[in-house]
C-alpha cells in the first residue's frame, strides 16, 4: 500500500512538471504553436519606414502592367530588395488576361539564407487595378487604381521585414515573393466571373517556381493590410488549408495585444494568391486581408475606386502587422 502510494505521487509530481498536457510535446501536424515558447528575439518593425516604402511606391503612379510606372516600380523594387539581400530574381512572364491582353508581367523574388532547408514564404502583388470599377462615379471606372492600400501596403511591410532580415538575421530561410498581375481580374461590368481571371502571376509562379522543386513550411499572404481599423478576419481557403498556421499567427497577434485587428470570426472564401499557392504549389499559405461581411464591399470602403490612395494609410495597422509576422517569422527557427 505505501508503495503504491509513493508510486502515485510520483507520477502526479511528474505529471504536473510536465504542465498536465499528455499531448505538449506531439508534433500533430506541420506546424504546431501554441503559446511563444522561449524568448525569442524579434527586431523592431520600424513602421515609418514601411509607410515610406507604400509612399515609394504609389508615388509612381498605378502599377498596371504594360505601363512606364509598372516597369519603375519593378526596377525600384529589384534594386530597394538588393539593398537587403544579394539573392533577388525577377521573374518575367507574358501572361494573358482576361481581355485578351498579354501582360509583360514579372514577380520579384528576394531569398534569405537561400541554403536553409527550413522556409518560410512571405507574399504580397505588386500591381495595381487598371480598373477603378468598384468607384462610385461611373465616370472613373476605367481609370486605373493608386493602390495605397491595395497592393502597396503588403509589399511596404514585407520591405521593412527584409530591411530587419538585412540587420538581424532571422536563423531560417525566407522567400519574399512579390507576385505581379493579381489585381487584372474581369472588370465588374463584364458577364463572365471568370474567377481565374485573378493572381495570374501567383498562378505562373507556383507552376513555375523561381527554384525548381521549391517548397516551404508555410506561407502568408498580406493584402489590404494599410487601412484604419482594419478586420482580419479567419479566411475560409487559408482555413482549409492552413488552419495551424492560422492559429499560429492569430495566437502571435493576440500575444501581442492585436486581438481587435486579428479577429475571431470565420469568413468566406476569397479568390486570392494564396488560394494558387495552397492549389498549385501546396503550400498551407494563409491571407491576412482586411475583410468583413458586414461591409457593403467587404473590403475597405476605396477598394477598387480612385481613393485607394496615401490619406488612407494608416501607420499604425502597418506596424501591427509587421509586428506581427516578424514575431511569427523569428520564432519558426
Ligand atoms: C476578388 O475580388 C475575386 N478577389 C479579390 C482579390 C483581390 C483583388 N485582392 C486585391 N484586389
Ligand atoms: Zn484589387
Amino acid at each position: 500500500m505505501k508503495k503504491f502510494t509513493l508510486a502515485a505521487l510520483l507520477i502526479s509530481v511528474l505529471w504536473l512538471m510536465t504542465g498536465c498536457d499528455g499531448n505538449k510535446n506531439k508534433k500533430t501536424s506541420s506546424e504546431t504553436v501554441d503559446q511563444p515558447k522561449e524568448k525569442v528575439f524579434v527586431p523592431e518593425f520600424n513602421a515609418d519606414s514601411a509607410y515610406n516604402f507604400v509612399a515609394k511606391q504609389v508615388a509612381f503612379g498605378p502599377r498596371v502592367p504594360n505601363t512606364p510606372a509598372h516597369l519603375k516600380c519593378a526596377a525600384w523594387l529589384e534594386n530597394t530588395l538588393l539593398r537587403f539581400t544579394p539573392q533577388v530574381v525577377v521573374q518575367k512572364a507574358k501572361l494573358r488576361a482576361s481581355d485578351g491582353t498579354m501582360l509583360d508581367a514579372r514577380n520579384i523574388i528576394a531569398s534569405f539564407n537561400p541554403e536553409n532547408r527550413s522556409r518560410v514564404l512571405l507574399c504580397a502583388h505588386w500591381d495595381s487595378r487598371p480598373w477603378a470599377d468598384h468607384d462610385p462615379d461611373p465616370a472613373n471606372h476605367r481609370k486605373p487604381v493608386p493602390g495605397a492600400n491595395d497592393g502597396a501596403s503588403g509589399v511596404g511591410v514585407l520591405l521593412e521585414i527584409a530591411r530587419q532580415m538585412n540587420m538581424h538575421n532571422p536563423g531560417l530561410g525566407v522567400d519574399i515573393v512579390l507576385f505581379d498581375a493579381e489585381d487584372y481580374g474581369e472588370h465588374q461590368e463584364l458577364q463572365g466571373n471568370t474567377d481565374h481571371s485573378w493572381a495570374l502571376g501567383s498562378q505562373h509562379w507556383a507552376r513555375n517556381p523561381h527554384v525548381p522543386g521549391y517548397s516551404a513550411r508555410f506561407g502568408i499572404l498580406l493584402d489590404m493590410v494599410g487601412a484604419a481599423s482594419p478586420a482580419f478576419t479567419m479566411e475560409q481557403v487559408s482555413m482549409y488549408y492552413a488552419p495551424d498556421i492560422m492559429r499560429k499567427v492569430w495566437n502571435t497577434a493576440h500575444s501581442l495585444g492585436y486581438q481587435a485587428y486579428f479577429q475571431n470570426r470565420k469568413t468566406g472564401p476569397i479568390t486570392d494568391d494564396h488560394l494558387y499557392v495552397n492549389e498549385i504549389i501546396g503550400i498551407p499559405t494563409i491571407d491576412i486581408i482586411d475583410y468583413d461581411p458586414n461591409r457593403e464591399k467587404g473590403f475597405f470602403d476605396q477598394w477598387h475606386t480612385v481613393e485607394d490612395d496615401m490619406d488612407i494609410i494608416s501607420k499604425e495597422t502597418l506596424r501591427v502587422v509587421g509586428h506581427t509576422v516578424l514575431t511569427v517569422v523569428y520564432s519558426s527557427r
